[in-house]
Parts: C-alpha cells; structure tokens; sequence
C-alpha cells in the first residue's frame, strides 16, 4: 500500500528520492529548458508544491488512484481509449471501429450485432460485394460525454468516425460500444459534440465531405451540385433526427448552453476541389443552426426526404430561418464553447485570429435577417500562427493551440473584446512552448459548467527528436501542465500511439462503471433468448451442444481454472456457434476463449456471456485455451474441438 510508504514522508520529499520519484524527473530532465534551467530535481518539487497550493494532488503514485478520468479519441486506430489523469496512465483501449484482435470486437456475435444493426442497407450491400460484414477501421476524432443541464451527467460517450460516416455510442457502466449507427446522406463524419441544455437529446454530426444529393454516380465531377449534410442524431435512440442541407464543407462543431443553437464551422466555403481553390477566399463562414426553428420546420413539413431522414434546407441565401452564415477569416477549424455561456470561440488556423462571437447576439441576427451576421463577433485578437482548437479554464481565460508556432498561447476573452473596441490592452498572458505542432487541447472538466482551470493538456502532431527513434513512423507526443494563474508548469511528456485528436478530463465522482457485468445486461439478451429456445438455462448451468441441421450450438461456462467442456464434437462443415458465459464473479477474473488455427478469439468478462460463430470446415484436433491470464492453472485452462470429417 502506498499510503504506508509515504507515511510521514512528504509527497515532495517521497517523490524527490523514490524510484518513482526518478521516473517522473527522468522525463523531466529533458525538459531543463521549459522548466527554467534550474536543476530538474529541484523544478519538479517546486512544481508539486506549487500544484499542491493551488488545489492540485499532484501524480499520484503506484498505487493511488487519479483524480480524473480522460477519454482519448484515437484518430486512424478507430477505439476509444481511456486514461487516468494526471498521471496519464492508459488504463483501457475500447475498441469501437476498429477490429480489436483482444476483445474480440468485431468477431463476436455481440459486436457484430453493435456493428451492423445501426447499418444502412446499402453498406450491407457494398461489405458483402466485398465479402465483408462490417467495416474494419475507423477514424475517430472526436469523443465527448452527455450532459444534463451543462454538466457532464455520467452516462454515455459520443464519438464520430470520420473515414466511414458513423456516429457511435459508449456506455460509461461498462465501457462498451453499444450503439453505432451509419449516417446516410453526409460524407465524412467529423466534428461531433453533445447538446448541453436541457439535456444531449441530440448530438450534433458534420459531414465533412461534399458530395451531389443524390450520390448515384449521375453526377460525379460537377461540384456545383454538391451539397453537405449537418446531422442531428436522437442521443436516446440513436436514430438520425434530421438533417440540414448546408453551402460549404463542415469542420468541427459545438452547442450553446441554453439548448438553442448549435454551430459549425467551414473550412471551404468556396466549394473547392482543389486546395488552391479551397483556400481562395479570404473569409470562409460558421454555421448557426437553430434548433427550435428547425424542429419547428420539420413538424411543419418543410423538408424534403432523402434516404428516409427528414433534410431540411438551410443552404446559404435559402432560408434565414433556421442557419445563418458568419463569415470568418480564412480556413476556420476549432469551435469551442466557453463555460461562461456566453463566448464562443473560432479559430481560424490560416489567419492568426480567434473569433469570439457573442452567442446571446444569435437571436437577434434570426429576428432581423438585414442584420449584419459579423455583429455578433466581440473580439478577434490576434495570437499567433496555425490557431486551431480552444480551450478554457472556467476564470476567463482561454487556451488556444498554435499549430504552426509549435505553443499554446493562454488569453483573455474580456481583455480581447476590449482590445476589439479599441481599449490598449494585450489579451495575451503567457505563450508556451510545446513539443511539436499542437492539434486539439483540453482542460479538466473545460467544456463544462464545472471547468475547474486545474489541468491542462496539450495534443501534439509531432514528436520529431524526443524519444528513442523506433523507425520512420514517430508516436505523437502529449503534454499535460498544471495551471496555476497564468503559469504553466509541464508535469508529463510522453508518447501515443496514432493519433488521438481530441480528448476530455472528466472528474472521477462522474463516471462510476461496474466491476462485473449484470447477467441480465442487453449486450446478450439474443444469447439467453437463444438459450432458452434451445432450453437451456444461462443461470442454472448445463453444458450442452445442441445440433440444428447443420448448425451447432455449443454452451460453456467458465470458471477459473476450467471450462465446463473439455471437448465437444462437431463435423466438418459444420456452422458452430460457442457461448461461454463466465460464472465467476470476482473483480478482474476475466476469461477469454481463442480457438486454434481459426483466427477466433474472444474475451468474457466476470458475468458476461460471449459468443462467437465460423465454420468448422477442416477436420481434427482442434485446443481451444483461455487467452486471458485468470489462474496458476491458466495454461491448463483447455479444452479439444473434435471435427470429424465428413461422411463419418
Ligand atoms: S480535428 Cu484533429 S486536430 Cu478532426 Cu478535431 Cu482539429
Ligand atoms: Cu481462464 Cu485464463
């Protein structure tokens, strides 16, 4: 227990002669130049100290449990990842998109059902043409929790896939994908955030590529007939709400805190298909989307319907009604929402500005559509080069990345909108260097009403030089600072595995999972209810293998260091189904199920059942064995397949 350790020690004292200690300092010796040029030892005590008197526990040590909970995007790798913060331990790897070889997602019979249930008819007809059942990658940016009245409320992730237009669901009591739906009519789903007020009855979806409205190959190289989708998806039921038809490309997004307008911005206004036709003019735009307006036009009838959603037209010049178009200095990309309710804040990655515009200005821009849409804009300092994503301390200060400057520059947002009317006074606080080329940034609790200015993080592109060379592709780098005032002090530097983009630190006491599964948990009511159609009784175990026609059905239950069945016989060509359900229920007593030479492998958590189908089509000895170390007797945790050969 480490509580013993340190007893009587200080966490300064403890942490400057420990082997934990010289962990942490280790990678701070290289960061003599950030941290002063005092000697690192030194610095990092200080640093504690200081972090200590503003409220911070500082890392916590083996054995101690952090303070917040941080859910990762993982771009190209398609999962979700989960770590504890500060220490920035990676605790879990959810896979959502991706295939994950582990869990098993992807294979089981529970997964696939989460993979395809939400599926369009027409991506089940193009998997099968590729004789596929479900896509193998994703890209997912963006992952961000529901909110009640402003405030993260505990109950499910959100997160978007970029490469094959998905929006997808994660249940925070057990960490598992639950929902994942394809988005018709959009191209590309990539800024994805949560309604905060009254509560996320929709989340908000971009489509970021332009296609024709109608994508049947009639019109193909004719961009003036493109248009793009922005997606309202019912957070309940995730089922797609409506759509607005919208001019230009879509980037990121967000949401007010009254429940009345969502946002997004255009990195093309132009419709460009080229990239010097893409970054032609000088202004590109956000979107304002009004929700009353819009839910008011969809009762009312003025939509059309494509591909079974209700679009509304919001294009620009079409209908003030329901979006009006900011324009915004050159290739805007992050949109964040400060936690005052009252600013947000554009940035505009190829101009130097950040846009603050007044959100409590929306309405009147919607009841006088001869308003100048650029009244609503307080501020547009300038910060610095390649700013694309802001975030807050809940004080009034604002942190925006700066790609091409390699810093992140901390600001304030009433001192910009005086410098905006003309006042003689630098918004900028502190500019600090980060290791290389920032994307997103977050800040602990920051999207919220609950932004509590103790941490914050820095998601870098680039990790060039600083660490050991592993071959031509580098890790990123991420850099958490503690906040204190303005100062920013680096506490942890360290590597991820491509390529988070955004991420958010929630506070432990809203996220409380279970330790083992509910026997009754939805993720298998098709394995009980076919359980029970066979007659078998998931509760009360047998072991049994039921024969119908040529399927098989195998149930099993394992309990460390056994499974129930030690063999079971099949024939060859055979579709066999196997259900192992794990009937120890002791934290952490997880069992798996991988059956050799044929490329399945599943995990079963304590009281989950698993179930995972293939074709017994080779005839022999086939081991099965638990993958998931469980027991002292773990390696002779086995069994034997028996396919007999056809005609016996
Ligand atoms: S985007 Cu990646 S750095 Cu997809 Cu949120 Cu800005
Ligand atoms: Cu059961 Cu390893």
């Amino acid at each position: 227990m480490p509580d013993k350790v340190t007893k009587g020690v200080s966490r300064r004292g403890f942490l400057g002669t420990t082997a934990t200690g010289a962990a942490y300092l280790g990678s701070g010796g290289g960061k003599l130049g950030l941290l002063g040029g005092t000697a690192a030892l030194g610095a990092a005590g200080a640093t504690r100290a200081r972090a200590q008197a503003t409220g911070h526990e500082g890392l916590p040590g083996p054995g101690e449990l952090d303070e917040y909970y941080g859910f990762w995007s993982s771009g190209q790798t398609g999962e979700m990842r989960i770590l504890g913060v500060p220490s920035m331990r990676e605790l879990m790897r959810v896979p959502v998109f991706n295939r994950c070889s582990a869990t098993g997602w992807g294979q089981t019979n529970e997964s696939l059902k989460v993979l395809t249930e939400g599926m369009l008819p027409e991506t089940k007809e193009f998997l099968a043409a590729q004789g596929k059942k479900v896509h193998d990658n994703g890209d997912l940016h963006h992952v961000h929790m529901s909110f009640t009245e402003g405030k993260y409320d505990g109950r499910f992730l959100f997160m978007n896939d970029k490469a094959n237009t998905r929006v997808a669901r994660v249940r925070c009591d057990v960490m598992k994908a639950d929902k994942i739906i394809d988005i018709p009519n959009a191209k590309a789903i990539h800024g994805l955030r949560p309604q905060k007020w009254p509560r996320t009855n929709y989340v908000f979806a971009n489509g970021e590529d332009e296609v024709p409205m109608v994508n049947d190959g009639q019109v193909l190289d004719d961009p003036s007939q493109y248009v793009n989708f922005f997606t309202a998806v019912n957070a309940d039921e995730m089922t797609v709400a409506w759509q607005v038809m919208v001019s230009g490309n879509l980037d990121n997004t967000d949401a007010d805190y009254d429940g009345k307008y969502a946002f997004s911005t255009s990195y093309n206004s132009e419709m460009g298909m080229t990239l010097p036709e893409m970054m032609e003019a000088e202004m590109d735009h956000v979107v304002i989307f009004n929700i009353a307006e819009i839910e008011k036009g969809i009762a009312e009838g003025d939509f059309i319907e494509l591909n079974g959603v209700k679009v509304i037209d919001g294009r620009k010049g079409r209908n003030k009604k329901y979006t009006r178009y900011v324009p915004i200095p050159n290739s805007p990309h992050g949109i964040n929402m400060a936690p005052d309710r009252v600013h947000l804040c554009i940035a505009g990655k190829l101009s130097p500005t950040v846009s603050v515009l007044d959100v409590t200005k929306f309405d009147a821009l919607f009841e006088d559509d001869s308003l100048d849409p650029r009244s609503v804009v307080v501020a547009e300092p300038e910060l610095g080069l390649g700013p694309l994503h802001t975030c807050f301390d809940g004080k009034g200060n604002a942190f925006t990345t700066l790609f091409l400057d390699s810093q992140v520059v901390m600001w304030n947002i009433e001192d910009a909108i005086r410098l905006y009317n003309g006042e003689d006074v630098d918004p900028i606080l502190n500019k600090q260097d980060v290791h290389y080329q920032p994307g997103h940034n977050s800040t602990s609790m920051g999207e919220t009403l609950e932004a509590d200015g103790k941490w914050y993080l820095s998601m870098n592109k680039f990790s060039k030089d600083r660490f050991l060379n592993v071959g031509p592709l580098k890790p990123e780098n991420e850099q958490l600072f503690a906040l204190n005032g303005t100062e920013m002090e680096l506490l942890h530097d360290g590597p991820t595995f491509a390529e988070p983009h955004d991420s958010i630190i929630v506070h432990r006491s809203v996220v409380n999972p279970k330790n083992v599964w509910d026997r009754n948990d939805p993720m298998w009511a098709d394995a009980r209810a076919q359980a029970e159609a066979d007659g078998i009784d998931l509760d009360d175990w047998q072991d049994s293998v039921i024969r119908d026609g040529d399927k098989v059905r195998v149930y099993m239950s394992s309990q460390a260091p056994e499974f129930s069945l030690p063999s079971f016989t099949v024939k060859q060509g055979d579709e066999v189904t196997v259900y192992v359900t794990n009937l120890d229920d002791i934290d952490d007593l997880t069992h798996g199920f991988c059956l050799n030479n044929h490329g399945v492998a599943m995990e079963v958590a304590p009281q989950a059942t698993a179930s995972v189908t293939f074709t017994a089509s080779k005839p022999g000895v086939y081991w099965y064995y638990c993958q998931w170390f469980c027991h002292a007797l773990h390696m002779e945790m086995r069994g034997r397949m028996f396919v007999e050969p056809t005609g016996t």
